[in-house]
């Protein structure tokens, strides 16, 4: 066999293997779900190996007709699902989506809100000194919304006096991006939008996290709540490919159209152009059905964690109105530590830190947090009493400090009923299984 050969079988067999084992985990991180054997079979054809640049009717190249359909049916289920005047469905990632808005509404050097890293920021919001996109690509000056441990929320009254004071200094910020990474109650965009409107300032809505929340009416509605724009990814709570998109008002239409192209996408992506049609279908007909089983899931795991004696953020508030369940674990370690435990007992989770620990001097690599999501385990047909016994399995590696290897085979078994996608039209292929095509 040649030497090229060996790398050609050995990347593939590792595909497979990633596939085998996925069949046997219990998948938690907030940002992943599961797409539909319809989305992977859109994400498998020539779609992915053509080019379709700018607007459909207006592309740049030729071949596109079919491809202009799927996109403006992809639009169309877009602005259906948001409510939404506009919808651009080129941006190819959450972060790009960012990047359009950034462009759109600041220059260089303005200031513009957002939450911090600690308290469920996203690294496109990020301040220049830490990495984060909006300081390294846009230069912005980014600053923190004051923010309430109590309420695991955005302090509205803290938020007012801060932007009183900016104006006051006549250096008012252009922008307020609310949303984020750890979203568990909604942001308070009809309490401030009014507020920064008046300021000069732009609203967005990050729902990179919450969209098909959002989607299905389950969580908040930023655009009737005075957002300019909403952004998001396509792959969390909305089960799609990993793409990105932006819905706003049509008065920003053409400006967001000539940012993402030819300002920010050349190509952009139409495989999973493709996919997000099919996701969008899927969430028009079984979305609200899906949505409101999530959030009961993520409900039910948060009290099942409690229970077990675990420190839920978020107790007095219900826990969580998302998909999201953010857990203290420092009684028990540190963060990165036991994600690697809970990976070794099949159970895939985030790392993440909790919105005092930097004050508390700890850091990303060993948090105090680890955060919970509900959207895969969903799809996979998981409902309440399965939140028990993955609530579970979570104390035994955690709290009990059982050796993971020995509850690893205990979680496969677990996993063997649960290999199908749910709520979506066909399901003939395993939700894991690897589709050998060559
Ligand atoms: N960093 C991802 C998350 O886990 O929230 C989103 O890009």
């Amino acid at each position: 066999m040649s030497y090229a050969h060996t790398y050609y079988d050995q990347v593939l067999r590792l595909l497979e293997e990633h596939h085998s084992w996925f069949r046997e985990v219990i998948p938690l991180i907030a940002s992943e779900n599961i797409p539909s054997p319809a989305v992977r079979e859109a994400l498998a054809t020539d779609f992915g190996n053509r080019y379709a640049e700018g607007w459909p009717g207006e592309r740049v190249y030729a071949g596109c007709p079919y491809i202009d359909r799927v996109e403006m049916l992809c639009s169309e289920m877009a602005k259906k699902l948001f409510r939404a005047e506009f919808a651009d469905v080129r941006p190819i990632s959450g972060v790009v989506a960012n990047l359009v808005v950034y462009s759109l509404f600041t220059e260089p050097h303005d200031r513009m809100f957002a939450l911090s890293i600690p308290c469920g920021g996203h690294i496109t919001t990020g301040k220049r000194e830490l990495g984060g996109t909006a300081g390294i690509a846009r230069r912005l000056r980014v600053e923190y919304f004051p923010y309430s441990y109590e309420d695991l929320n955005i302090d509205v009254e803290e938020t007012r006096k801060r932007l009183r004071d900016m104006v006051r200094e006549k250096d008012p910020p252009k922008l307020a991006m609310f949303g984020g990474s750890v979203l568990p109650f909604p942001h308070p965009v009809r309490e401030l939008a009014e507020a920064f409107h008046e300021a000069g300032a732009k609203v967005v809505y990050d729902a990179a996290h919450v969209a098909g929340l959002i989607a299905c009416g389950l969580f908040q509605d930023p655009l009737r709540e005075g957002a300019d724009a909403v952004t998001m990814s396509t792959h969390k709570t909305l089960p799609g490919p990993q793409h990105g998109m932006i819905v706003a008002r049509q008065t920003y239409a053409e400006q967001v159209k000539k940012v993402t192209f030819p300002g920010l996408v050349s190509n952009h992506h139409l495989h999973a152009v493709a996919g997000v049609a099919v996701m969008l279908a899927e969430m028009l007909e079984f979305g609200r059905e899906y949505m409101k089983q999530v959030v009961r899931n993520a409900k039910a795991l948060a009290q099942a964690l409690w229970e077990r004696g675990l420190k839920v953020l978020g107790e007095k508030k219900g826990f969580t109105e998302s998909h999201v369940v953010w857990v203290d674990i420092t009684p028990y370690g540190d963060g990165g530590t036991l994600e690697k435990k809970l990976e070794n007992a099949n159970i895939i989770t985030n790392r993440n830190l909790l919105p005092w620990d930097i004050k508390m001097g700890r850091h990303y690599q060993n948090p105090g947090g680890i955060r919970l999501g509900t959207s895969e385990v969903t799809r996979l047909g998981m409902r309440e009493p399965e939140m028990e016994e993955i609530a579970d399995f979570l104390k035994q590696v955690i709290v009990d400090g059982k050796p993971p290897e020995k509850v690893r085979s205990k979680v496969a078994e677990f996993r063997k009923q649960y290999q199908k996608v749910h709520y979506c039209f066909h399901s003939l292929t395993g939700a894991y299984q690897y589709v050998r095509i060559r």
